[in-house]
């Protein structure tokens, strides 16, 4: 068994966990943030047998779409510091990032 991590943008995550529960597969919701952008994301938990790791990846895929987003960073020259004045940069963000761990272990107690 594979425990599949996939962080996910929260667009594209409701979609994504009804696609996965309609196909038969488990899925646990968490809000995330990413370190990065700290804007908020979505982490799913998959629990799947082997054989079924690709026909998860292959939902994601169809799913999760790169998007762009622009984050402002103030500008990094000591004679502009403090002056409020920031560059905008494009930064492209998904479809998904997915983990893909061996389960030593999976019980319902
Ligand atoms: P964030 O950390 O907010 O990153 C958002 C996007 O910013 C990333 O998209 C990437 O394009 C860019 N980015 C991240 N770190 C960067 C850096 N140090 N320098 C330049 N650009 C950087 P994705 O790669 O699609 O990642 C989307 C989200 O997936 C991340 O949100 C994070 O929550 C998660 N993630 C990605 N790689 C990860 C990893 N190796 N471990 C844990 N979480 C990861």
């Amino acid at each position: 068994m594979k425990l599949m991590i996939a962080v996910v943008q929260k667009d594209d995550a409701s979609m994504l966990s009804s696609a996965l529960i309609e196909k038969g597969f488990s899925v646990t919701k968490l809000s995330t943030t990413g370190g990065f952008l700290t804007t908020g994301n979505t982490t799913l938990l998959i629990g799947v047998d082997d054989d079924k790791v690709e026909k998860v990846k292959e939902i994601i895929k169809s799913i999760c779409r790169t998007r762009e987003q622009i984050i402002s960073t103030p500008m990094s020259y000591s004679y502009l510091e403090g002056s409020g004045v920031s560059c905008d940069v494009n930064v492209k963000v998904g479809g998904a990032t997915v983990f893909v761990l061996n389960v030593e272990e999976f019980e319902k107690l």
